[in-house]
């Protein structure tokens, strides 16, 4: 059980494909924690109730949520947000995301600017570090409704690549590189 994740091929063509390497390269919970991805499974047929994800939003100050759901049919400007999350960026606070269904890829870069593809299904909460490079994709279901999750008052701002000389980029590199 759990995440799986593995680093992509090259390939431009179809992004919501699942771009395996060949031969395939899994990536670990820890590999990724020493990225500064942060992950958990909860039961997401109870997240209106469910205590263990209060306890999280506690201890971790995410006051605020809210709720998106992705699909042709439910988000105004479909196209023009996917295109939008697909591109390299990074942000200047966590990204914290918990997939109560459907699924979906996120896209993060490693210390090697290597990218690494991690899937996420119903119930997986994940939080992406601020200045880490990443992207958002649908797969091949297309349809997710993920909570957003968000210390004090939400900021959707993105800032595309290249970001390297924002303080929030240096900050982030000078942490990944004593671990
Ligand atoms: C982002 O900033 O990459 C996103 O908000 C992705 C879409 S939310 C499931
Ligand atoms: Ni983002």
């Amino acid at each position: 059980m759990g995440l799986e994740a593995w680093y992509m091929d090259g390939s431009e063509e179809d992004q919501r494909r699942p771009h395996r390497l060949e031969p395939h390269q899994p990536v670990s919970l820890e590999q990724l924690k020493e990225l500064g991805v942060f992950y958990w499974q909860l039961n997401a047929d109870i997240y209106e109730s469910d205590q263990e994800l209060q306890q999280i939003r506690k201890d971790r100050g995410y006051s605020y949520m809210d709720i998106i759901t992705i699909h042709k049919d439910t988000l105004p400007n479909y196209e023009e947000k996917l295109k939008m999350f697909f591109e390299e960026h990074l942000h200047l606070d966590d990204e914290i995301r918990y997939i109560l269904d459907g699924q979906a890829y996120f896209d993060v870069r490693d210390k090697e600017d290597r990218w690494i593809r991690i899937a996420m299904r119903k119930g997986d909460l994940i939080t992406l570090p601020a200045g880490i490079y990443h992207r958002f994709t649908l797969d091949e279901m297309n349809y997710t409704k993920a909570m957003r999750l968000f210390v004090g008052e939400p900021v959707w701002k993105a800032y595309n690549r290249p970001a390297d000389n924002f303080e929030i980029r240096q900050r982030y590199v000078a942490s990944m590189q004593g671990s």
